[in-house]
């Protein structure tokens, strides 16, 4: 029998910084430990694996709507294979910015797991200015996430003023039971022994809406290979956003500042990708109006994600990419 593997969940709202932190956190991982990463996201597409696929760790995704809705089978099956292939060290989770983790949490501590992982803190990452909205603080799953995190970070301390920072301090410790810690980090910079100890397990119920269904009920179909269809469109919706993606043979090359201005005008919440530009691999970042361009490893499939608050004009913008499109010969 092996050792029940160390598990964290690493909670946080769309870019608040939850995939730069586990790129982080492996930078950090001692040498002679074997890590690996299950990651959920809200699209299709399966960026955040890209991301972390130059890292040295087993990634493993769960494409497709909220966590929360894929935390039974898919879940247990995606985290069953990745046991089993890696048997890691540890293991990090990465859920979707849009979803409760509460879901998540009784999954990992049902019987079948009890003794293959022992849940460690798991880690809420949240980007203090946000807290000044009140739509956030009333936000369903944003309550959800803040309650399950043991440990409170706020992130993007870089962007922050000091009034911010003070009105998170004073938020993060308002919660009872109190917080086992309290942070403030750029760049996703968490601690390896943050990780340490055990979830404290005061977990909220599941909300009501996990009763009814709140995205397409359809199985997950593995991903069509680009080779067989080289121009690949998903959507997905659902708990109020909506996702607009593409897989893209590397073929296609795009004129990086063009691609940048692809959604200029929509109401866009959040851009991803991976993707191969005429100047080569480059990571796409949009997240609170905020663009980074960073050179990336070469990949199969080029990948790109556009998420909204609103539908967003599928076939004029699949039309605008088509025309950025250079195909070599
Ligand atoms: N300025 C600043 N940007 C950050 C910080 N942490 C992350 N980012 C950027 O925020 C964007 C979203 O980060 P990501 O880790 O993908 O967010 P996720 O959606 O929570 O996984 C990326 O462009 C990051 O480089 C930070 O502390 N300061
Ligand atoms: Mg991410």
């Amino acid at each position: 029998m092996q050792r029940a593997i160390p598990t964290n969940l690493i909670l946080g709202f769309l870019g608040v910084g939850k995939t730069t932190a586990i790129r982080h956190l492996l930078q950090l991982k001692p040498a002679h430990e074997s890590w690996a990463i299950l990651v959920n996201e809200f699209g299709e597409v399966g960026i955040d694996g890209a991301l972390l696929s130059d890292q040295n760790a087993v990634v493993r995704e769960i494409p497709g709507g909220c966590m929360c809705c894929v935390a039974g089978l898919p879940m247990q099956i995606g985290l069953n294979r990745l046991i089993h292939q890696a048997r890691p060290d540890r293991l990090l989770i990465e859920p979707t910015g849009l979803g409760h983790p509460s879901q998540i949490i009784q999954t990992l501590t049902n019987e079948h797991y009890r003794d293959v992982l022992t849940l460690g803190p798991v880690i809420g990452l949240v980007d203090p200015r946000r807290l000044a909205d009140p739509r956030v603080l009333e936000n369903e799953q944003f309550r959800d996430q803040a309650a399950t995190a043991d440990i409170l970070v706020a992130n993007k301390t870089d962007l922050c003023s000091a009034g911010e920072l003070h009105h998170f301090d004073a938020w993060a410790q308002g919660f009872r039971p109190t917080k086992r810690a309290i942070h403030h980090t750029r760049n996703g910079q968490l601690q390896l022994a943050w990780l340490e100890g055990h979830h404290a397990g005061t977990d909220p119920s599941p909300p009501d809406s996990h009763h009814r269904p709140h995205h397409h009920e359809e199985p997950l179909a593995p991903p069509v290979s680009v080779e067989d269809q080289p121009w690949q469109q998903v959507s997905n919706k659902g708990l109020g956003h909506f996702s607009l993606g593409w897989r893209l043979h590397p073929r296609f090359t795009f004129p990086e500042t063009e691609l940048l201005a692809l959604t200029a005008g929509l109401p866009v919440l959040r851009i991803k990708g991976v993707i191969h530009t005429t100047s080569g691999w480059r990571a796409i970042n949009v997240a609170d109006d905020t663009v980074s361009i960073t050179s990336a490893s070469r990949q199969e499939v080029s990948r790109l994600e556009i998420i909204s608050p609103e539908p967003l004009p599928s076939e004029a913008l699949d039309e605008r990419l088509r025309q950025l499109a250079h195909r070599p010969g």
